[in-house]
């Protein structure tokens, strides 16, 4: 096995020698387990905090058709991609598309802790969620709902059971670091974050080191790297390997219903730009990733390592800092993927999509 796939390969090739009833009896019963080798098997209650934003779009559409292993408690909107104003209107029209018009939509932070907020109309359209000839997906009929996203995810943690919920954030990290300020008694009560950004052993795709989402906000995402939370962190070394494909996206128009022939139209817009920047074969889908892993872990692997925010040098602002071969003496805090079966994760993504209307 190679040195550098660290997730829990002893523990599962333990449980290979046990009878089919102690796996199950371990897996139901065993708070020890822990979350790496349960995922698979385990319903997890998150909050999806998020900036739409197509793969955003991706993200939200994937976790309403995976009921099995994902209850969605709220979905919760910050400032990135594109102003406040319109990540949440495109949250709300993404939801009625997928016909789920009873999700809690909150909206938050309307700009970085302390930064001016850099947005990506050159990914995204003017909208934040283009389709092909600059159209947009119908205004929604939903509205959010009036708590303020923070409160929302404050409230929530304290109602719940202690290690119960899972924040899922894929845009910038503003509203959670402002939770975790606003509130340090949520912190220890955090399960896990499950967060895209940043970039490990990638290059950056804002600047040279930085990823976007951990630049645009990169205090917060110090915040949150610094928590002691439990991490999981989706960076560009393994979106770069998710990539949406002209065949990909064909198969996507070709199995499912509305939604499926929606999210290819989509993608047909949101690829242009990294088939034009970066000439890959196809866009990186970031965001479901995210989704992706907490429906089923083996799809990536992970390495356990150190990894901190620089938020003073202008050269280096908002890279993940991430001591991949272990030659600091810091704590690893963050499970990073590094590695991902693309194949799979567009069957999946594509039978899941197909579950929608
Ligand atoms: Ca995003």
């Amino acid at each position: 096995m190679p040195k550098n796939r660290t997730r829990v390969e002893p523990f599962r090739s333990g449980i290979s020698e046990l009878s089919v009833t102690a796996r199950v009896l371990i897996l139901v019963e065993a708070p020890w387990l822990g979350k790496h080798g349960r995922n698979a098997v385990s319903k997890r209650k998150i909050i999806l905090d998020c900036d739409p934003g197509h793969d955003d779009a991706v993200a939200i559409l994937l976790a309403l058709a995976s009921p099995e292993e994902i209850d969605l408690l709220g979905i919760t909107c910050v400032a990135g991609n594109v102003p406040l104003e319109l990540t949440r209107n495109n949250a709300l029209k993404v939801c009625e598309l997928a016909g789920h018009t009873d999700v809690a939509v909150y909206s938050g932070c309307a700009r970085p802790m302390v930064r001016e907020l850099n947005t990506a109309e050159n990914v995204h359209g003017e909208s934040g969620l283009n389709l092909p000839g600059d159209s947009v997906l119908p205004e929604p009929s939903m509205t959010l709902r009036s708590q303020h996203a923070v409160d929302y995810i404050i409230e929530t943690l304290t109602a719940e059971d202690t290690g119960s919920i899972t924040l899922c954030p894929i845009g910038p990290l503003t509203n959670i670091a402002v939770a975790m300020i606003q509130a340090p008694e949520i912190v220890p009560r955090i399960r896990e974050i499950v967060l895209m950004g940043g970039a490990a052993i990638n290059p950056g795709n804002v600047t040279p080191v930085a990823e976007f989402n951990i630049y645009v906000d990169p205090h917060a995402a110090h915040v949150v790297f610094s928590s002691g939370v439990p991490l999981v962190m989706m960076g560009l070394d393994v979106t770069h390997q998710v990539l949406v494909t002209a065949e990909r996206i064909d198969a996507l128009r070709t199995t499912g219903g509305q939604v499926s022939s929606t999210v290819a139209d989509l993608m047909t817009f949101y690829c242009r730009f990294d088939l034009d920047k970066y000439r890959m074969e196809g866009g990186p889908l970031h965001d479901p990733c995210v989704i992706a892993y907490l429906i089923d872990s083996t799809l990536f692997d992970l390495k356990h390592v150190n990894v901190e925010i620089e938020t003073n040098a202008d050269l280096t602002l908002g890279q993940t800092v991430a001591d991949w071969w272990t030659v600091t003496d810091r704590t690893p805090n963050c499970h990073v993927a590094h590695q991902a079966d693309d194949t799979r994760f567009f069957e999946v993504l594509n039978e899941r999509l197909a579950r929608l209307p």
